[in-house]
């Protein structure tokens, strides 16, 4: 049927969703329905992002999460939406949400998926009216049903991702998602509360100009590290980095580009977390032709210890990636 190959750009997130699970006979349904109560807490957050700067809650709210950042009240907002949404919406029997240190038990103890989230990333950017994102990974829990998620429902490989997306809410807002079957790009149109396919199946260009990493830690960058900064600068490359990972990943997906944040003495990880940040957006890029690597080894095959551990990464087009493994390896060497 010519419909199934290609939907039509316009084609609503609802129609696209459910035309996809009819790709899969076996399709049961709750994979779709997880994603739509993902789209539901998106045109929520939407609104409340849309209003803050209206109303007092762009402040800091006075309390500290767990990564030690002032909290923000649209952070924590955000993450209450995006939780409610997923413990009414029953698919999900555990969350790990970069906002709470411990994962959060839905009490869905028949829901068959584990979902590992960052609410409302780029939360320095909240009060100064720059783009900000939700990043979200999706897995299959790997203990029976009936019981709350385990330790290892959720420390999975990015491997074993069965859907990854963000929202980015900037001067429009669009979902991204993959399921395994390519990228695909939707914008929400709010007068309408609907997300609408606008970029289908996105490919990222094998190569780019633009080169995003925060040099402020340089004097403690690797030599590997050093080495690629400098030779993305004899190159001319563009620098763009808008210090929020959604937005700088967004423009260098549908741009050509790369971006990297490595280890410095400041952040011997790095300082982006494996599981809802450099996971999902490893999926999605290699989804669109792209690679994502810590320097040692493919994002997507590093094996989780615990729930906010950080990675390096370097992520975007697939040729840049691969020049900078090339000197990314003299530090594994020495
Ligand atoms: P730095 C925002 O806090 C964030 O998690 C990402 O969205 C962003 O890319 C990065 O940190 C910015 O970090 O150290 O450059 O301010």
């Amino acid at each position: 049927h010519p419909d199934k190959l290609a939907l039509p750009v316009g084609t609503t997130l609802d129609r696209f969703i459910m035309r996809k699970q009819e790709d899969f006979p076996y399709a049961t349904g709750e994979l779709s329905q997880l994603l739509r109560d993902i789209a539901l807490a998106a045109k929520i957050v939407n609104r409340e992002i849309n209003r803050s700067g209206l109303i007092d809650i762009a402040g800091a709210y006075g309390n500290r999460n767990v990564q030690g950042e002032d909290q923000q009240k649209l952070d924590v907002i955000a993450n209450i939406r995006f939780i409610r949404a997923l413990r009414n919406g029953g698919e999900v029997c555990t969350i790990i949400s970069e906002e709470d240190e411990e994962v959060i038990q839905t009490g869905n103890v028949q829901g068959k998926y584990i979902v590992a989230i960052d609410p409302l990333d780029g939360s320095s950017n909240i009060d100064v009216n720059v783009s900000i994102g939700t990043i979200f990974s999706i897995y299959r829990r790997v203990s029976p049903t009936g019981g709350e998620g385990t330790r290892q429902d959720c420390l999975q490989t990015g491997t074993h991702q069965v859907a990854a997306g963000y929202v980015v809410y900037g001067s429009s807002t669009m979902l991204v998602y993959t399921t395994g079957n390519g990228v695909n790009g939707f914008t929400y149109e709010p007068s309408l509360g609907e997300f609408f396919l606008s970029h289908p199946n996105i490919q990222t260009p094998a190569t780019g100009a633009i080169y995003s990493i925060n040099e402020g830690a340089s004097a403690t960058f690797s030599a590997g590290t050093t080495a690629f900064v400098a030779y993305c600068k004899e190159q001319n490359y563009s620098a763009r980095y808008i210090g929020s990972l959604v937005a700088d990943f967004h423009r260098n997906l549908l741009k050509g580009g790369i971006y990297m944040y490595p280890a410095s003495a400041k952040a011997p990880q790095g300082k982006l977390r494996l599981m809802y940040e450099c996971n999902p957006l490893a999926f999605i890029v290699e989804q669109a032709g792209g690679k994502a690597t810590s320097g040692r080894c493919r994002i997507l095959e590093i094996e989780p210890h615990e729930m906010h551990q950080r990675s390096p990464v370097f992520i975007g087009s697939s040729e840049l990636v691969e020049k900078a493994e090339q000197f990314l390896a003299q530090d594994n060497a020495s």
